[in-house]
């Protein structure tokens, strides 16, 4: 694993822990993590678990005891160590969005795709399409339970920058993070609305907005919080955006990705109305997926609130008996599962590198439509 902060510690959880319940192809050996600090990376070695450090990434990536690499830093560094791993013949899981720009996402998918040729696979972790109410929407949806799907409605709430005082970080600078809550958080409302509806965006236009252009450094982080150090930095990436967007089959979709929701956290909302009914997750209650069905009579028709902790609901039977519930851990254990299960089954996992460069030029085309004031396509 080449990098160990926030996503570093998700991952680690996950690959320690998905062979314990899900039987899987193959055993997960944590061999070696990676990060530019020795002392640190060997402190996050014997923290996550992994058998030892190193700061060479060039290395580790073609180290014969290691079959799979996982990227887990900033998007500046993805297409360079996705595709030299790729290149060395080793499995990628790669953190979203995966890459900083379409160029770099179109070189890593067509590196993705030579070496899948050689049985080689890759992965982009858009890990919230694994969390059970989610891959349970995207089920009823397939199964026909809304019908035709006329709406998308999807939001992606935070507010760890809202405070003009909150320090800065990677994730506020553009030569590192690519975009801002754009590409952060937006990427993934982009990845679960089309995943759920089973179709693709082929027109957005939009809106980017930065509030707070001047920030302290940062001192230190921890997760994604920070304190404040001396000197200032300036934000060079956009604090919310929002847009509208068409789907192949028709829908209509909006969406608003924010660093500046105050109160809110970590609220993912999706709504989709079909002909037939609707459904609506939100991520402050991940374990539950509201489904309204359209033809029930009138007098007690409704959103009915279904619990996804069966063990009929995707995922959910490896787990908890019945009603004891799932959190954000689980979607990356998920992930690994999926991941491991392809390998050992010699199929491509999803979502591919092609799904993650289809996010990508959504991503691209807001950004270009936030300048242009124009509706942006986007090329299949
Ligand atoms: C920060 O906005 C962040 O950590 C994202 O980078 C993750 O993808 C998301 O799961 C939680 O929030």
């Amino acid at each position: 694993m080449v990098g160990h902060a926030f996503m570093g510690a998700a991952h680690s959880h996950a690959w320690r822990t998905a062979g314990h319940f899900f039987d899987l192809p193959a055993r997960p050996v944590l061999r070696v993590v990676c990060g530019r600090d020795a002392e640190r990376a060997a402190a996050a070695a014997d923290r996550l678990g992994w058998e030892s450090s190193a700061t060479d990434w060039t290395e580790v990536v073609r180290r014969d005891d290691v079959d799979l690499v996982d990227i887990c830093t900033p998007g500046d560094t993805h297409a360079e160590i996705a595709i030299a791993a790729l290149e060395a013949g080793k499995h990628v899981l790669c953190e979203k969005p995966l890459a900083n720009s379409v160029a770099e996402a179109e070189a890593m998918t067509a590196a993705a795709e030579a070496a899948a040729a050689r049985g080689v696979r890759a992965m982009v972790g858009f890990t919230y399409r694994r969390v059970p109410a989610v891959a349970y929407a995207r089920q009823l949806v397939a199964e026909g339970r809304i019908g035709e799907v006329r709406h998308v409605r999807a939001v992606y709430l935070q507010d760890w920058i809202a405070d003009p005082e909150a320090p800065m970080s990677w994730r506020l600078e553009k030569d590192k993070a690519g975009s801002g809550a754009l590409g952060d958080i937006g990427a993934h409302i982009v990845d679960m609305a089309q995943f759920i509806t089973g179709d693709r965006l082929t027109s957005v236009t939009g809106q980017l907005r930065t509030f707070v252009e001047s920030r302290p450094l940062a001192a230190e982080h921890a997760g994604l919080a920070g304190t404040a150090g001396s000197g200032r930095g300036t934000v060079t990436v956009d604090d919310a955006a929002m847009f509208l967007g068409h789907f192949a089959g028709g829908a209509m979709a909006v969406f608003e990705a924010t660093r500046f929701a105050t109160g809110r956290k970590n609220a993912i909302r999706i709504e989709v109305n079909g002909s037939l009914g609707s459904l609506a997750f939100d991520f402050e209650d991940m374990n539950v997926l509201q489904l309204h069905d359209a033809r029930d009579p009138a007098p007690y028709a409704g959103f009915r609130r279904i619990l996804v902790t069966e063990p009929e609901h995707p995922y959910v039977a490896a787990w908890w008996p019945a009603g004891h519930g799932l959190g954000y851990e689980h979607g990356f254990t998920h992930q690994v599962v999926d991941l491991v299960t392809a390998i050992g089954a010699g199929v491509d996992p999803t979502p591919t590198f092609a799904d993650g460069l289809q996010v990508q030029r959504v991503l691209a085309a807001v950004e270009e439509s936030s300048t242009t004031r124009q509706w942006q396509e986007i090329p299949s």
